[in-house]
């Protein structure tokens, strides 16, 4: 019999990626789909697999519907991806994060508890929980320190899920995933913003990109090879909790410049601070420019992740280089507006 999965947070980014995955390998998919919201499985439609997916309306703000979905649909796995994942967002909206990201966590975890089924849970933590980074690289056994509602919210996912995980012997793991991307990002995360502003620039829609902060640096993977991270940890004997990254960091600016090299444009900087400009240098044009919009209350400076576990334990390891993942986005763009 095929094994059911059930994933919440099916029609965002990595959503996508895990259902192509999940499918190839023969699962029977669960969907969870926000009706009558702006939710809209897009991304399922763009890897050609939308009509493959069974849909079910799950809202992570309502228990009894979390339940009643679980106890329906009975699925082997339940992956959940849901969540208000935007960290600039979660400044701006706390209370609703963290009773999305935080408390619709526990809501889960909760519903698979009393159903008393052996449900497997994969919970997406992330990189954010080391914040203001204690130790580098970051390892399954570096302390967290959250700088953002956000990342106190998943922090709470986190310990909710090993505490449920001790308590009840549940199968749970953790993905402690580092920023993963592709062309299924959406446009307000940097990454996105800067290879699809690239294309505009390129085809002459737009002058410049207006950016914060352009000395973070984050360890950027590759959002498929993640997706395939999350199943492993589903098929170990014992569940556990895994580092995913890459080992590398980069910085915004150096995304910048690859993202415009690929397009055939070369980038120096002038000036310090909010008065940086990146400037073509073959025009003159001032194509980047600071704007303190985007700076955030407190930030993640730098992250970068030691994925030595899942190596060792998963026999996971990334593939996809930083340039051909800027590479990947930025073509993908530059088709769109082609
Ligand atoms: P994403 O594109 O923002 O997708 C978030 C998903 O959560 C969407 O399907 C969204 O559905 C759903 N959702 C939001 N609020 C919900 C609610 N109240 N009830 C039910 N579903 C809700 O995120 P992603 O990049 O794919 O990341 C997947 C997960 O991994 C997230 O939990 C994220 O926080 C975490 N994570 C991401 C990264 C990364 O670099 N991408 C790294 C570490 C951890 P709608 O379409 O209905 O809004
Ligand atoms: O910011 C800087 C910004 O919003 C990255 C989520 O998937 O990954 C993501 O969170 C960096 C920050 O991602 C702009 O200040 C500069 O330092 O792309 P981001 P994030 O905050 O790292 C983690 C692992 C998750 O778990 C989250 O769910 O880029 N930055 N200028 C900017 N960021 C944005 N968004 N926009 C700018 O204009």
């Amino acid at each position: 019999m095929a094994k059911k999965a059930l994933i919440i947070g099916i029609t965002g980014q990595d959503g996508a990626y895990l259902s192509r995955l999940l499918l190839e390998k023969g699962y029977e998919v669960y969907g969870a789909l926000r009706k009558r919201l702006d939710s809209s499985p897009h991304n399922l439609a763009t890897l050609g697999i939308a009509d493959s997916i069974k849909f079910v309306p799950v809202e992570l703000l309502e228990f009894t519907n979390i339940l009643y979905v679980i106890k329906k649909s009975m699925p082997d796995e339940i992956y959940n991806l849901g969540a208000q994942s935007s960290v600039a967002l979660s400044f701006e909206q706390p209370l609703f994060t963290a009773d999305v990201t935080g408390m619709g966590s526990l809501r889960v975890i909760e519903a698979i508890r009393v159903l008393d089924k052996p449900v497997k849970f994969y919970q997406a933590s992330t990189s954010e929980m080391f914040g203001k980074v204690r130790e580098t690289p970051q390892t399954e056994l570096t302390p967290f320190y959250p700088r953002s509602p956000y990342a106190a919210s998943k922090l709470f996912g986190y310990w909710m899920a090993v505490n449920f995980r001790e308590a009840y012997k549940m199968f749970i793991c953790s993905g402690l995933l580092f920023n993963h991307e592709s062309p299924l990002r959406e446009l307000d995360f940097v990454t996105r913003k800067i290879t699809y502003s690239v294309a505009r620039i390129k085809h002459g829609l737009q002058d410049h990109i207006d950016l914060g902060n352009l000395e973070a640096r984050r360890d950027w993977g590759y959002a498929p090879e993640y997706a395939e991270a999350m199943w492993l940890m589903m098929q170990q004997s014992e569940p556990d909790d895994y580092v995913v990254a890459t080992g590398e960091t980069h910085s915004i600016k150096e995304f910048v410049e690859t993202a415009f090299s690929i397009v055939g444009i070369e980038i120096g900087w002038e000036g310090r601070g909010i008065q940086e400009k990146g400037i073509d240098k073959a025009s003159g044009k001032v194509v980047v420019k600071v704007n303190p919009d985007f700076f955030r209350p407190t930030e993640v400076d730098v992250v970068r992740g030691d994925y030595s576990k899942a190596r060792e334990k998963l026999g996971w390891s990334p593939r996809t280089s930083f340039r051909d993942i800027v590479r990947i986005m930025v073509e993908h763009d530059m088709k769109l507006l082609d």
